[in-house]
């Protein structure tokens, strides 16, 4: 199942590699064939190529939309050569077969992500490219198809020794069918996103069958009634559309984006601006949302890997809300804001937008932004905007999968207000402290578990996230507070399960705390805060969130 390479059709946008390439190829005795600039590089290094027009008789026409579409080309990729009819036919034809084909198709994504006008990504829209590079997939029984650089080193090694092996070809052309395919979702999606804004006149009935595309690319299509699964839950269950995402958590990790038809959350957020969002930019969005859109009053919630290193609420009677909720979020832990994601639960202001603007910032996401602050934040490159539906409404239930299954619960959406705390310890809180505790007890059920969250003037101070034990977050949220720490109020995700916690808290200087209670060792924090004369109430209610 070798088949030895005596000739080669290259035809790359990406001229990664390419003299490497080309040179081993013309050393090991293969005839090259090359398209306009690929055809220059090659020759630039000094290596013979033939031009495809002298194969094909034709020069590129039409600004080069037609330059290896012709059955000169095509007839040499996908002639089996195994069948006597197809050899005898390329004979009479006087055409030569390729049995290695090196495609890098036109950037499309690339031109989308510059910003370029609509007119320039249609014309990066590559249709020769992709027929060639299906027929060598095709027919690999006969040719090897390449579609990265990345495999250039082992073809050259399968080159050198002989020819590519049946193992090989099958590898390649799987490569190229997910490669096309995935071009292809692109060039969907971005059709669809212009059909957004009404610029576009493309059927239903295209848009589906986009959709189905991209969906093919990760996940094998459920076969009818086939039972639920990890592959057909967003599919069957949801209805939902897909996107194809970069990748997933890390870059080796393919992802996906479903997004349910009828949603209103952060998967319909419209992008204004800004680089593609990842997958972990949607999450840490979702997050950040969790945390701003918990509050009434104006709130800014700053986000890193999923917790928040920043909530606030505007001030009352500040002249610019937001911008207010977001200089206190920012003031909680400066050095981890760098590289967050930002959500606001209000329109953002060109007075955030100017503050923001001066602070690397990953992704920002509010029910909209005034167009001054937009005007200011489109000036920067890397930030990307999201404005959320009109309707935005968080999940009302979760989802998560375990191997095997899925769990389900409601979202954490309950809530005891102050009204309805018990007072543990201490003097009864008046009222500016009991919207201080109420604001922190709201703000840590954002923080990961074990959250513990120190609060002064509506603001977080300190954040303890995370941890393993209660101890460790509360002395994370005091080292984080520093100073602010003395007088501030706390709160705690669930109960204290002892006083080493507490006291951590106690030391620093916090001057009331919200817990659970509930503890079998409640009656030891209880002293614990009698002991340092503080106020603490319980909730009887608990707010783990992993
Ligand atoms: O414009 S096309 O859609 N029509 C074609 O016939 C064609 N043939 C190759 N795009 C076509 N290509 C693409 O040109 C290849 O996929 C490759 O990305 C690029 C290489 O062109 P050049 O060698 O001129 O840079």
């Amino acid at each position: 199942d070798q088949v030895a390479v005596r000739r080669a059709l290259i035809s790359v946008s990406d001229k990664t590699g390419l003299t490497e390439l080309a040179t081993a190829l013309v050393e090991a005795g293969v005839e090259i064939v090359s398209t306009g600039s690929t055809a220059a590089t090659i020759r630039a290094a000094g290596q013979p190529v033939t031009d495809v027009a002298e194969v094909t008789g034709f020069a590129e026409v039409l600004d080069g939309r037609v330059k290896t579409l012709h059955p000169a080309v095509h007839s040499g990729l996908l002639a089996d050569l195994r069948l006597p009819a197809h050899r005898a036919e390329l004979e009479t034809l006087g055409i030569k077969p390729f049995e290695l084909v090196v495609v890098n198709l036109y950037p499309f994504e690339e031109t989308v992500a510059q910003g370029k006008p609509a007119a320039d990504v249609v014309e990066n829209i590559d249709i020769g490219g992709p027929s060639m590079v299906r027929a060598t997939a095709k027919n690999h029984a006969n040719a090897a198809i390449v579609v990265s650089p990345e495999r250039y080193d082992d073809v050259i090694a399968a080159v050198q020794a002989g020819g590519t092996t049946l193992q090989q070809r099958r590898s390649l052309a799987t490569e190229a069918f997910v490669h096309t395919a995935q071009y292809d979702a692109a060039v969907a999606n971005w059709f669809l996103d212009q059909d957004d804004q009404g610029w576009s006149d493309a059927p239903a009935a295209e848009a589906e069958e986009a959709e189905e595309l991209s969906f093919d690319v990760l996940f094998e299509a459920p076969a009818p009634g086939a039972p639920i699964s990890a592959q057909t839950v967003g599919y069957e269950v949801f209805g939902m559309r897909d996107a194809v995402l970069r990748y997933g958590e890390n870059s080796h990790q393919r992802a996906a984006l479903f997004t349910e038809h009828e949603g209103t959350g952060i998967a319909q957020a419209k992008q204004l601006h800004g680089k593609e969002m990842s997958y972990n930019n949607y999450v840490d969005a979702d997050a950040a949302l969790r945390a701003a859109y918990d509050h009434e009053r104006a709130a800014v919630a700053i986000i890193k890997h999923a917790n928040p290193c920043g909530i606030a609420v505007a001030p009352e009677g500040a002249a610019d809300e937001i911008a207010a909720a977001h200089e206190l979020a920012h003031a909680c832990d400066p050095v981890s804001a760098f590289g967050g994601v930002i959500a606001a639960n209000r329109v953002v202001t060109a007075k955030m937008a100017e503050t923001v603007a001066g602070i690397f910032t990953e992704v920002i996401v509010a029910p909209g932004f005034e167009p001054e602050a937009l005007a200011i934040l489109t000036q920067k490159k890397n930030v990307r905007l999201l404005a959320l539906p009109v309707d935005y409404t968080p999940n009302p239930i979760e989802l998560r999968q375990i191997s095997g299954g899925f769990l389900v619960q409601d979202s954490d959406r309950s809530f005891a207000a102050a009204a309805d705390w018990t007072l543990a310890t201490g003097e009864a809180a008046d009222a500016a402290t009991l919207a201080e505790l109420e604001f922190a007890w709201r703000a840590c059920r954002a923080v990961k578990s074990n959250g513990i969250l120190l609060a002064a003037d509506g603001a977080s101070v300190g954040v303890g996230m995370g941890q393993v034990n209660r101890v460790d977050s509360c002395r994370l949220a005091v080292d984080r507070a520093g100073d602010r720490a003395k007088g501030a109020v706390a709160a705690s995700d669930a109960f204290f399960p002892f006083a080493d916690g507490l006291q951590v808290l106690l030391d620093a200087g916090v001057r009331a705390v919200v817990q659970p209670g509930g503890s079998v060792r409640d009656a030891e924090v209880i002293e614990a805060a009698q002991a340092a004369g503080i106020t603490m109430y319980f909730t009887g209610e608990r707010h783990f969130f992993h």
